[in-house]
């Protein structure tokens, strides 16, 4: 078999973003761009001479294509094994519990998350570590360096291989085997979860609706829901995996999962629907006209969390991204717990959970995860949330009004303002920026600003400090006001601004939270001079 080294040129841009390189396809396709950043991932992880890779993606255009190059590249480089997904297919979730339970070195998953797919749409690649967690700064830094001065790349000269057919070959040297993609993950959340109780919940004419959105989660949702736990066949809608995702976009939130949207407000609701996104770790929760923010959906799971048996001896800690309601911040209080707030981005609870910190994780960005893996876990979200609901047997909205009765309600929504021209988004955060030193003590929506800063965060386990985080506008009250740019997106700059207002008095939970934030809204884009600056008189997506 030969190896070749082929001789090539560094790109510009291959600096991995929030959840490694995301670009469009086409820029994916250009000759030498994966195995340029393959190589440079393969240069800066150490020595895995003989060990064992984990590749899969979310099934979106091209996934197919590259991981017929990784393979090819991990045998030249001197992996002793991949285990690849059958199919090509590896929910996010369920790499990371397959290099977890495998003990691999690591992995490639290959997704632009809920990014659309197909030939004009966008692809991914990230690098996920042995602990399962995507790949920590210091080692993104160290590819993006490589990719600088890279000059060539290894890769065996052979044939594809058939992905398709369960089982074990041998590759120019190198053992793969392909796998049944759901059968690890499954066993796993048979092992933290009460399948009999949720079995007998949904025996019981309790209705639900799972919307995997032509994306990843349609096999592991039906093996699991409709085979496992027998709920009846069409609980899961779009369930099959395209490569466009349907021509979808695969974003469990109120404006993109549309149609799951319309079922649960509509007549006859079922109690309960969810949806997942392009690769399987974001999840939507929703009750019978009810909508569950993913933030608050992380406090009830903290606050409910005995309820499930791999979470009945209790939990370490919780941890949040600064931009996630400090809803969970109150029950870990009241549970004398111990609350991180860690920039956006999963890589960063990886070290709490590696240390013991922390076991539940969750973002406003519809992430919520625990230490079953170091990934954001959506369709554990959902079984988690059946298991309460079996339980407790109420409505999902009983238990959020229940809730906010007992903590309070952190009223929480996030404004995005999508393809902003990146200067003028840029602009927008310096315009906030530029008012630091003369806006705390003054009122703003009603509200004395007790604070404005870069958010900065120091690693509790490792000591390295990440800056500009988000610009954060703090207030006496434990209002938040704060701009970030997205760092996922592959056109132009996302402007997120997020905004919070905690309410105790139960009289006024009922509000909607666009009405009870009206003013917080307001002030926050005459603050920022968003709409001048963006030509923007609304957001594109409000969650
Ligand atoms: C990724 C990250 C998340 C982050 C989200 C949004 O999620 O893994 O930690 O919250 O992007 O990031 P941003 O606000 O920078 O766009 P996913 O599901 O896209 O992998």
């Amino acid at each position: 078999m030969l190896m070749q080294t082929v001789y090539t040129k560094p790109f510009d841009g291959q600096r991995p973003g929030t959840s490694g390189l995301r670009k469009k396809v086409n820029v994916f396709q250009q000759p030498h761009y994966l195995a340029n950043f393959v190589q440079a991932v393969f240069d800066s992880i150490g020595d895995f001479h003989g060990q064992t890779l984990v590749v899969g993606g979310d099934g979106r255009f091209y996934n197919r294509e590259a991981i017929q190059i990784i393979l090819k590249m991990a045998a030249a480089n001197g992996f002793g094994k991949v285990l690849v997904g059958q199919g090509g297919i590896l929910s996010t979730p369920a790499a990371s519990c397959v290099i977890r339970k495998h003990q691999a070195y690591g992995g490639l998953i290959l997704s632009a998350s809920h990014n659309p797919a197909g030939p004009d749409e966008d692809f991914g690649i990230k690098y996920n570590i042995g602990n399962g967690g995507p790949a920590p700064e210091q080692i993104t830094e160290a590819m993006y360096a490589r990719t600088l001065d890279i000059d060539h790349y290894k890769i065996a000269d052979c044939d594809d291989v058939d992905l398709d057919q369960t089982g074990s070959f041998v590759l120019a040297g190198m053992q793969v085997e392909v796998i049944d993609p759901v059968s690890d993950y499954a066993a796993l959340m048979q092992s933290l979860f009460d399948f009999d109780a949720i079995s007998k919940l949904l025996a019981s004419g309790f209705s639900m609706k799972f919307d995997a959105m032509h994306a990843v989660t349609g096999p592991y949702a039906t093996a699991i829901l409709e085979g496992l736990l027998g709920a009846p066949a069409g609980t899961v809608m779009n369930g099959e995996p395209k490569e466009d995702f349907g021509g979808g976009h695969p974003d469990p939130n109120l404006t993109y999962a549309h149609e799951l949207v319309e079922i649960m407000y509509g007549d006859d609701a079922p109690a309960f629907g969810a949806a997942s996104d392009g690769d399987g770790d974001r999840n939507m929760i929703l009750g019978d006209h009810f909508f569950v923010t993913p933030s608050d959906s992380l406090a009830v799971l903290a606050a409910n969390a005995t309820l499930a048996p791999g979470y009945a001896g209790g939990i370490a800690g919780v941890a949040r991204s600064m931009p996630t309601s400090a809803a969970a911040d109150r029950v870990a209080a009241s549970m004398g717990l111990p609350c991180f707030e860690t920039p956006t981005g999963w890589k960063f609870f990886g070290n709490l959970m590696d240390a013991g910190k922390v076991t539940l994780c969750g973002e406003e960005s519809f992430g919520t995860g625990s230490n079953h893996v170091r990934e954001k876990d959506g369709l554990w979200a959902v079984l988690f949330w059946l298991n309460i609901l079996a339980v407790r047997n109420e409505p999902v909205a009983d238990i959020l009004k229940k809730h906010w009765q007992q903590f309070g309600r952190n009223y929480y929504s996030r404004h995005d303002y999508e393809g902003v021209d990146s200067v003028a988004a840029e602009a927008v955060l310096e315009q906030v920026r530029d008012q630091f030193a003369t806006l705390p003590g003054t009122m703003l929506a009603g509200r004395r600003i007790s604070a404005c800063d870069d958010f900065s965060y120091t690693d509790p386990v490792d000591g390295s400090v990440s800056r500009n985080q988000g610009v954060r506008v703090l207030f006496e009250d434990g209002s938040r006001m704060i701009f970030r740019l997205s760092g996922t997106g592959t056109s132009g700059a996302t402007i997120r601004l997020y905004l919070e207002s905690y309410e105790a008095d139960s009289s006024k939970h009922g509000l909607d939270a666009q009405d009870a934030l009206a003013d917080m809204i307001v002030a926050a884009s005459r603050l920022s001079g968003l709409i001048d600056r963006t030509g923007r008189d609304k957001p594109t997506v409000i969650t």
